[in-house]
């Protein structure tokens, strides 16, 4: 704890760096006595006191998603709508919602532009999506919730000619103020994917019918973890091209 001779402050609080005096900055002072130049004097010595955080309010978040579709094609475009509430007590401060999309609702990186998955947040457009691991999450603020009030937050998104079978949207919510209950912020939806080609039935894979006619570059860009997967006969995207039933050989 820095201590200062408070001969030139006395009674008033230190000037910050811009000149502005600080708000919180509060001082306890008391005096001692010390020799100046050889004689004795009174001099109040002052120590900066830290205020006391103020307690955080608490604010129940609870993500509530709408019943969409339990099948999806793979290559439409599809759209889940999930409702943040604020059940109170107090207001829910810096209000974000995140939702992630897994996985891989995309084509090639090429076509993964912005746009291609888009969110939105009580009307406001949440920010673009990053995307790894097979999963596209995004961050959509809302701000200041307060007690009662509720946001309503849209995904929507095109799912790529190759994905997954298993499709989910994943929304969290959070908030700066304290959520005693974080199991209620969170809601998810499923899709199980149609129109899968039986010819690829390996890693959970979902790859449409041409055209594009697909090769292993469009359909693995950012991993090498699926190389080396099983081919049926016809192979309408003719990626086993030795016919020894491996496709994308490493
Ligand atoms: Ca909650
Ligand atoms: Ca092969």
């Amino acid at each position: 704890m820095a201590a200062a001779i408070a001969a030139a402050v006395v009674g008033a609080a230190a000037p910050r760096p811009n000149g502005a005096l600080s708000s919180t900055a509060k001082k306890r002072c008391h005096y001692v006595v010390k020799k100046v130049h050889g004689k004795k004097k009174r001099v109040r010595v002052c120590h900066k006191v830290k205020p006391k955080p103020k307690p955080k309010p608490v604010a129940d978040l609870v993500a509530l998603v709408a019943p969409g579709p339990s099948t999806a094609d793979v290559g439409s475009a599809l759209s889940y709508t999930v409702t943040v509430l604020n059940n109170g007590p107090g207001v829910a401060l810096k209000t974000e919602v995140e939702p992630a999309i897994g996985w891989f609702p995309i084509d090639t990186p090429e076509k993964f532009l912005p746009g291609q998955i888009t969110g939105t947040a009580g009307g406001k457009p949440c920010e673009e999506p990053d995307v790894s691991e097979g999963e596209a999450t995004f961050a959509c603020p809302v701000g200041s919730l307060a007690s009662g009030a509720s946001v309503q937050v849209t995904v929507s998104f095109r799912i790529g000619r190759v994905s997954g079978r298993e499709l989910y949207v994943d929304t969290t919510a959070y908030t700066d103020s304290r959520d005693p209950n974080e199991h209620n912020s969170e809601a998810i939806a499923n899709a199980t994917m149609t129109g899968c080609l039986p010819s690829y039935p390996d890693r959970d894979i979902c790859i449409a019918p041409p055209p594009p006619d697909l090769n292993c570059d469009d359909l693995f860009p950012y991993t090498n973890l699926h190389v080396n997967w099983a081919v049926a006969d016809p192979d309408p995207h003719h990626l086993d091209s030795d016919h020894d039933g491996v496709a994308c050989e490493s």
